[in-house]
């Protein structure tokens, strides 16, 4: 009887145990194909600002120094909110100008080509999905980082508490 009753509390403990890694594995995929898409989008924004005819890290570099890093932000940050009517435009300061900063290439500084800028922090190399997606220096790639790291957390939860895989004896 009283076996019975802790072989009972037992299980109640594992499924609870197999519960968590599942609530781990859900919010970790969530947040990892949250980051992908949105990073995604992102990527798929920037517009061929070097003229080269490939879109890739160097385009959102916008003082052309080989990283990008605050100095980057900073540029744009501060020609925002400037448009293709300002005067301005084509003024060169600082190595960049407005239409550099205008990273998606619709005609205005703003918020926008800041979150495109923002996925490529850190860089100053290729710049692949994998290597955006990895990129620690974005808060994307932290995310994605933080999604894959719940989600292997919650299989060794589930594998661990042996509720849906049980030890043979
Ligand atoms: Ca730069
Ligand atoms: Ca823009």
């Amino acid at each position: 009887m009283s076996r019975g009753k802790s072989s009972t509390k037992k299980s109640v403990a594992k499924f609870r145990f197999a519960l968590f890694g599942v609530a781990l594995i859900v919010s970790g995929l969530l947040l990892s194909v949250y980051s992908y898409g949105t990073l995604s989008y992102l990527r798929g924004q920037l517009a061929d600002k070097t003229l080269d005819g490939i879109v890739d890290w160097h385009d959102a570099d916008v003082n052309n120094d080989g990283v990008i890093d605050l100095m980057d932000t900073h540029l744009v940050v501060n020609n925002s909110p400037k448009t293709s009517a300002s005067p301005d435009w084509l003024t060169i300061v600082s190595g960049t100008s407005a239409s550099r900063c205008d990273l998606n290439g619709d005609g205005v500084v703003d918020e926008a080509d800041v979150a495109i800028l923002s996925i490529y922090f850190g860089f100053g190399g290729t710049l692949s999905l994998i290597g955006a997606l990895t990129n620690t220096g974005s808060v994307y790639g932290q995310e994605f980082v933080l999604g894959i790291g719940l989600f292997f957390a919650g299989l060794a939860t589930m594998a661990y508490s042996r509720f849906f895989f049980k030890r043979r004896r």
